[in-house]
């Protein structure tokens, strides 16, 4: 069995232990063994990126830029492998799990060219003869935080930005899915970049993430996942002094007006609802659905998913991968009692027999907006859809929720469109498209209990990982 160490002060580490990474397609199968830091691996990350801030910090955007620039061509020449390891160690499809490695290498292009891209500003003070300068320097060590629905895509949207504006990093992937950001790290190493400037740090959160996040050498912490982690992360990062950044949850809402196109508008809510197993917190879970379209959305939406396959990952029939583990499926299916407890009429939602952890996507007809399995983050393959009399009522719904990261409305009215991209709560707003699926050039995040701090991806990623500076100069 092959085994993976954590990358501290550029060499290869053993962990106290190490853990098995297992295919949630095929529980019987075991990826590897991956080693699990402690709080002592996390003080020596840290050491050993504090200890090479100042010769990253000061080697110039040529210097970042390469090593950003050989990582993205070294991801993308192996993104079928990779993409591979993501749908055996995660469970997305495999045109999913390419697709995302895909995504991570544009991301170490796109920040290759920004690391050479990070401009200041001069101008003249309100004294006269006095100019005044401001730039950009690296906020120092950051620490980041990524959860196991995106195992290669995050942790590449978090630490391309982060090396590229100069700061060193340790990162610590979620438990059940460290091989990603493994490959992320030897990639990193084989680009040149120079020891403990990027360090891995493997394992679980309340060991090596509470560590980090205690630290008091780390001087940032990004944070994507659950709420209540993100808030304990943001109350330690206030007490130990920490910039904080946090994604959380999302309880999107895809608003189908009476004049959509029927067919397109069902094509995005199962995309947004079921794909990637509905494990993203952009996942269109509140399908709201003007009265007059109500019935013949519901019966196009029944069919359409009554279609999909749901199966091992690399099945290239696959529609729907298995949900990450045991826990998570426990959750869905006791969600989907819940929805039959509320009232709801529930169709599909069944576990399917098989070596892995696999379940029908679930409908939640009849549902309303008060309802739990409408207000609280499930994250499965599981969509209420709530009847509502006309566009208002459904703005005011679609806005009722203490989420607000990704909205969607299908229409042809660009009266109602761009009223609704200007009154949705969410901070990203999407138009006869999936609530889900974002490009990684422009910014991601969203308003409410979703998201704290700057946003993440394209330029505006700077503002997390930059401090200003604003010099003075007299002659
Ligand atoms: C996407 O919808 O393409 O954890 C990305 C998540 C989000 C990423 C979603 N931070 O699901």
């Amino acid at each position: 069995m092959d085994t993976y160490k954590n990358l501290i002060a550029g060499q290869w580490v053993d962990g106290v232990q190490f853990a098995p990474n297992i295919n949630p397609s095929n529980t019987g199968e075991v990826i590897g063994l991956f080693a699990r830091a402690d709080g002592g691996a996390v003080d020596a990350a840290a050491e050993a990126a504090r200890a090479a801030l100042p010769g990253w910090s000061a080697a110039g955007p040529q210097m970042r830029h390469n090593v950003l620039d050989a990582a993205g061509n070294l991801i993308m020449a192996r993104r079928e492998e990779l993409g591979r390891l993501l749908s055996r160690e995660e469970g997305k499809t495999l045109p999913e799990g390419i697709g995302e490695v895909t995504r991570a290498a544009q991301i170490f292009k796109f920040f290759a060219g920004e690391a050479l891209r990070l401009a200041g500003e001069m101008l003249p003070s309100v004294r006269a003869g006095i100019d005044v300068m401001i730039e950009r320097q690296p906020v120092g060590v950051v620490g980041l935080i990524t959860p196991w629905n995106f195992p290669i895509a995050i942790p590449a949207w978090k630490a391309a930005p982060a090396l590229a504006c100069g700061n060193c990093v340790l990162l610590k992937p979620a438990e059940l899915t460290p091989g990603c950001a493994w490959e992320i790290a030897n990639i990193l190493k084989q680009s040149g970049c120079p020891d403990g400037v990027f360090n891995l740090v493997m394992g679980e959160g309340s060991v090596a993430g509470a560590r980090m996040v205690a630290h008091p050498g780390i001087d940032a912490i990004s944070f994507t996942g659950s709420i209540a982690t993100g808030r304990d992360i943001a109350v330690q990062c206030a007490q130990t002094h920490k910039r904080v950044q946090l994604e959380m949850g999302g309880k999107n809402p895809m608003l189908v007006l009476d004049d959509a196109d029927l067919d397109a508008a069902v094509d995005a809510c199962v995309n947004g609802a079921f794909f990637s197993t509905g494990q993203r917190c952009t996942a269109s879970s509140r399908l709201i659905v003007t009265d007059a379209a109500h019935d013949a959305f519901v019966d196009k939406l029944a069919a359409a998913t009554d279609r999909l396959i749901v199966g091992d990952a690399l099945n290239p029939d696959t529609h729907i991968g298995p949900v990450v583990d045991q826990n998570q499926l426990t959750q869905n299916l006791s969600y989907i009692a819940l929805a039959r407890e509320e009232g709801c009429e529930v169709t599909g939602g069944g576990e399917v027999d098989g070596p892995g952890f696999f379940q029908r996507p679930a409908i939640f007809l009849g549902a309303s907006n008060q309802m739990r399995i409408s207000r609280e983050e499930i994250f499965g393959p599981c969509a209420s859809v709530i009847r509502v009399a006309d566009y208002e009522e459904g703005l005011a719904v679609a806005n009722d929720s203490e989420f607000g990261l990704s909205a969607g409305i299908c229409t042809a009215s660009l009266r109602c469109a761009n009223h609704f991209r200007r009154h949705a709560k969410a901070g990203m707003v999407m138009v006869n498209l999936p609530t889900a699926g974002v490009d990684y050039h422009v910014p991601f995040g969203g308003t409410k209990r979703s998201s704290c701090g700057p946003r993440e991806q394209g330029a505006y990623a700077r503002e997390f990982y930059t401090v200003v500076k604003t010099s003075y100069w007299s002659p």
